[in-house]
């Protein structure tokens, strides 16, 4: 094998967002693109040499030719392995828990995420560490830095590795391990939930649809629900990954996965159903006209996490990122556990998890899951609500319906202004910072502002502050609202705005959330002028 050094120049705007790099597709197949980034991640970390590796992706467009470089670079680089999931796929979950299990020193997941994929999509680089989950903020500062000043690259000179076959080969000195990317996480799945009362409730005639979206969990799906599981063939829908993902966008919402939705807010629809997002991380629970909240679900699972094998022994801690509703909050001050509240994005959990302080975690953004990995995990949630629901039985309605008459409902909703103009978007959000000092005291309708400032996050284990993590006004009586701009969009800016409003009187349970939240979300238009300022007069994607 000939090994290469070919001379570059660094690529200007190659920071890693909320979670890893993500651009137009085209942008990655431009030339070099790819090959800096993956040696600034090299050269950020140390280098590769006499490392193993993680890789696999969630099979959109370019995910196979991206992982050919990045094994011909690392071969380059000296690594000792790559440990590689059968035609270059893995769901991040299952990369992280490939990372952990194998010791490796991290990993390379090749995914856009819930982004859509295609040649006039998004593609991503997202990279793990040893702990199996994204690198934190300063590993990710490295690599930014060493996009910077890339100068040359080292690549190996080489035919396309066949990864269709379980196998392992060599590139230079590495070797390259092809590996199931199903078979260790269907594992792990069954060391922590009770696959023979979820199966009984198969048995018993309990019908789910899972919506893989034609993205990476299809095939994870179908063996474990279907095949391990018992659930009827067709539980399973969209499950074929494709690299445009069936020309539609793998967000597992109740715009996205309308299919899905449609069927399940019919009289005759499934008990229960679910979906993921594009490489797996993400996950939408919903029953028979009954939709949970991600910040709900969370909530959910940390009242009920006793009854499945895995936490049998209880929680240690709970985590949520502040836009998260305040739902497990309650949950968490009735178990007498600890709840942490992090900025947005999974990175944030890692210490947590690793220092044993957290158990569970997640985000308002469909993103749950443990210290089983360091991802969250889409298939890992709804095998907790199945076990939840073998084990007490009734329906995710009545489930729910339990849960806010013991506990208070946190209503919550979140706008999404797409494409916004940057400028628009920075401009609003500096208005609103303008304001934040002025803001106590303030009254919008009936509520009354008691805080507003900007979230900034200091890490409880390593001391690391994060600042500029969302802006965030809280109202007498614990609502509040959240507005940040996302870090994974590719198109201008993306603006958030999270709701939040919290009722502890029953009759007032089972309203639509837009309408209960309606004088927050007035609120919120007062103070940030919306619409004004974006030009739209409703959001893209309210979840
Ligand atoms: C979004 C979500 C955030 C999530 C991130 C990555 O980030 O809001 O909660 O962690 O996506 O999820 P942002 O910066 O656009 O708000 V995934 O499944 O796209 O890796
Ligand atoms: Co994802």
């Amino acid at each position: 094998t000939t090994f290469r050094t070919i001379p570059t120049e660094p690529i200007e705007g190659q920071k890693p967002g909320t979670s890893g790099l993500r651009k137009k597709t085209a942008v990655f197949q431009g030339h070099h693109y790819l090959e800096n980034f993956i040696q600034s991640i090299w050269n950020g970390i140390g280098g590769v040499q006499g490392k193993t590796l993680v890789l696999g992706g969630d099979g959109r467009h370019f995910n196979s030719q991206a992982a050919q470089v990045v094994l011909r670079m690392a071969a380059a680089s000296g690594a000792k392995k790559v440990i590689v999931g059968k035609r270059a796929l893995l769901s991040t979950p299952a990369a992280s828990h490939l990372i952990r299990k194998r010791g490796a020193d991290g990993g390379i997941i090749l995914s856009a995420s819930h982004n859509p994929g295609g040649p006039n999509g998004d593609f991503g680089v997202k990279f793990n560490s040893a702990n199996g989950g994204p690198a934190s903020e300063s590993v990710m500062a490295r690599i930014f830095d060493a996009t910077k000043v890339v100068s040359e690259l080292h690549i190996a000179e080489s035919q396309d590795i066949g990864l269709r076959t379980l196998d392992t080969l060599t590139l230079g000195d590495m070797e390259i391990e092809i590996v199931d990317p199903v078979t260790d996480y269907a594992a792990l799945m069954q060391e922590l939930f009770d696959f023979d009362a979820i199966s009984g409730l198969f048995k018993s005639g309990f019908r789910m649809r899972f919506d893989a979206m034609h993205a990476v969990t299809g095939p994870y799906a179908r063996t474990i629900l279907e095949e391990i599981l018992g659930a009827p063939p067709g539980t399973v829908m969209n499950g074929l990954p494709l690299p445009d993902f069936g020309e539609g966008h793998p967000d597992p919402n109740p715009t996205w996965a309308k299919q899905l939705w449609d069927e399940m807010m019919s009289d005759s629809g499934p008990d229960f159903g679910a979906a993921s997002d594009g490489d797996g991380d993400r996950n939408m629970i919903v029953g028979r006209k009954a939709y949970v909240s991600p910040s709900d679900s969370l909530a959910v699972i940390a009242a009920n996490a006793t009854l499945v094998p895995g936490y049998r022994d209880g929680l240690k801690g709970v985590a949520r990122s502040m836009p998260t509703s305040q739902a497990v909050d309650r949950v968490a001050a009735r178990l007498g556990i600890d709840c942490y509240e992090t900025p947005t994005g999974w990175k944030f959990f890692g210490n947590l998890l690793d220092a044993g302080r957290a158990t569970l975690c997640g985000e308002e953004s469909f993103g749950t899951g443990s210290d089983h990995v360091r991802e969250k995990d889409g298939l890992w949630a709804v095998l907790f609500w199945l076990n939840i629901l073998a084990v007490k039985g009734g329906s995710v309605a009545e489930l729910l319906d339990a849960h806010w008459a013991e506990y208070g409902r946190n209503y919550y909703s979140r706008h999404d202004y797409e494409a916004v103009d940057a400028a628009a978007a920075n401009g609003l959000m500096d208005h609103v910072r303008g304001q934040l000092a002025s803001l106590p005291g303030q009254s919008f309708g009936a509520l009354t502002v008691e805080t507003a400032d900007e979230f900034a996050y200091d890490d409880p284990v390593d001391g690391s502050r994060s600042e500029g993590q969302g802006l965030r006004i809280g109202f007498a009586g614990g609502g509040r609202v959240v507005l940040r701009l996302s870090g994974t969009g590719t198109d201008g800016a993306t603006l958030r705005v999270y709701h939040e409003k919290v009722e502890e009187d029953a009759a007032r349970f089972n309203l639509d959330p837009q309408e209960a939240l309606a004088d927050i979300i007035a609120a919120a238009e007062t103070i940030a002028g919306i619409k004004a300022r974006t030009g739209r007069d409703a959001p893209d994607v309210i979840t």
